[in-house]
């Protein structure tokens, strides 16, 4: 079943010279290919569309302050249940509960810097592609 999913490798991925290494990974994947991909520093308004459901939370202001911190490079990537295929390659929320060989499991240690944001849901991801990608929907 092809879907489609947006992807953002968040501020601390671009920092650090990551992005090369996770995109490389969602690449080499058979049957997934990447149909967008933009360097973008993301903005208040469009983050609080994108964590609407978050607000409210001991941990939404900071979460919106550091994903507007600098670029992210946000994509969609399409191909065979890329949906569930993604949130599997990042690996769990915490970083350090996530295992080794996922994304966040390899390269991270804070919750909040975690690296990468893949849509959780066929739902989700048809909602945050008409934010970030308006004319792929
Ligand atoms: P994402 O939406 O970014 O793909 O991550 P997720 O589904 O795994 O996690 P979610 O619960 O949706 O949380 C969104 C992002 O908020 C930050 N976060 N910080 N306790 C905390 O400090 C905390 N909890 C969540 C993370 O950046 C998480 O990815
Ligand atoms: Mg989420």
């Amino acid at each position: 079943m092809s879907q489609r999913t947006l992807v953002i490798l968040k501020p601390d991925a671009v920092a650090r010279g990551l992005m090369g290494e996770i995109i490389g990974r969602i690449e080499r994947k058979a049957g997934w290919t990447i149909a967008a991909l933009e360097l973008r520093t993301l903005d208040r308004a469009t983050l609080e569309q994108h964590y609407a459901e978050h607000e409210g939370r001991p941990f939404y202001e900071p979460l919106v302050e550091f994903m507007s911190s600098g670029p992210s490079a946000v994509m969609v990537v399409e191909g065979e249940r890329v949906i569930e295929g993604i949130r599997a390659l990042a690996g769990p929320t915490d970083p350090i509960a996530a295992p080794p060989g996922s994304v966040r499991g390899d390269f991270g240690t804070i919750v909040r810097e975690n690296l990468i944001h893949a849509s959780d849901s066929e739902e989700s991801a048809q909602r945050e592609l008409k934010i970030f990608f308006p004319s792929f929907s």
